[in-house]
């Protein structure tokens, strides 16, 4: 039976109460914090309490520009005593995705990934959506709630990251949202979110890589030795990307014990994916798409292989062990 959008709404706040402290729990990306503070905004004089709890650490330059920009409340899940709260909902996840979700009885879920059978006295799950900001859009224009400045700010960025701006899976409910939530953002404030790529950290690890790297048949290479955070090599190769005329980058580091390597390209000709999968697939986690691909490999499987120490051999072992299947 389909369901009409207020009586969803109707459905949902009456699950709570004025005396009921709510804890939103999230896997945090933009979409899902986006998601968190419109249901926020929609329990805003209907509950006693919002806390928003993140299961994951985050260390995203936009992911942490968007929380400083948008004053956005939230707390790791360890901080917060799950018992203080008589109700809970699960964002943009569901039950099966972390095992920290699973811990605890959901009451509201919401999300637009593919279904997983998650069970809760209200649960909307539409997999055709391109984000979980949409369906929050929707129940804010189902409420007639005008929002903030912030908040619009903060789902239309959760729509533009989660469809990579329209180039992903959307319908035209997304861009209906992403347009009648245009009229209400701060154009600066979600630029300023949207430029925030790198943090000061990363620019060291760019210059060693533009001194290093090579050049070769429009495929540049670095490897990088030690890094802080493993985005430092998808930011780079990302960069590189943006050189006319290279079709290729190969960025690798290592990070916590573990050989980093990310692969790009114009998704025109070759599969990265697949290049990494076949070419470092057996030493560790190695897979992707056509155009980005990544692979993990813990430097105790390179052991007799290559000397990891060694900047310039581990180098050349990455590029040997891609040719051969290039
Ligand atoms: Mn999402």
């Amino acid at each position: 039976m389909a369901t009409s959008a207020s009586e969803r709404l109707r459905r949902l706040l009456g699950l709570f109460s004025r005396e009921d402290r709510v804890l939103i729990v999230i896997n945090s990306d933009p979409d899902a914090m986006a998601s968190a503070m419109a249901l926020k905004r929609l329990l805003w004089r209907q509950v006693f309490s919002t806390t928003i709890a993140h299961v994951n650490v985050i260390s995203r330059p936009d992911n942490l520009a968007m929380i400083r920009l948008v004053k956005l409340d939230l707390l790791p899940i360890h901080e917060v005593n799950v018992e203080e709260f008589t109700r809970f909902a699960l964002l943009d996840s569901q039950p099966s995705h972390h095992e920290k979700f699973e811990e605890i009885n959901f009451d509201v879920i919401i999300d637009h990934h593919p279904i997983t059978g998650a069970k809760a006295p209200f649960v909307d799950i539409r997999p055709e959506y391109g984000a979980t900001s949409t369906i929050m859009t929707r129940y804010l224009r189902t409420a007639r709630i005008k929002p903030s400045a912030k908040l619009a700010t903060a789902l239309f960025y959760g729509i533009k990251t989660d469809t990579m701006n329209f180039e992903r899976k959307a319908i035209m409910e997304d861009v209906n949202a992403f347009q009648f939530l245009f009229r209400h953002i701060n154009v600066h404030m979600a630029q300023r979110i949207e430029y925030a790529e790198i943090t000061l950290d990363f620019l060291k690890y760019y210059r060693i890589a533009l001194e290093r790297m090579r050049v070769r048949k429009g495929r540049i290479q670095v490897h990088i030795d030690q890094v802080s955070n493993p985005d430092i090599c998808v930011s780079i190769a990302d960069f590189f990307m943006k050189i006319h005329d290279i079709a290729w980058a190969v960025v690798s580091g290592i990070y916590q014990g573990r050989l980093i390597v990310i692969v790009r390209n114009d998704g025109i000709r070759k599969d990265a994916g697949k290049l990494l999968g076949e070419s470092l697939g057996e030493m560790g986690a190695a897979g992707g798409h056509k155009s980005m691909a990544r692979a993990e490999i813990p430097l105790k499987n390179l052991q007799g292989l290559v000397d990891y120490n060694d900047t310039k051999a581990l180098s050349r072992w990455i590029i040997r062990k891609l040719d051969k299947r290039t």
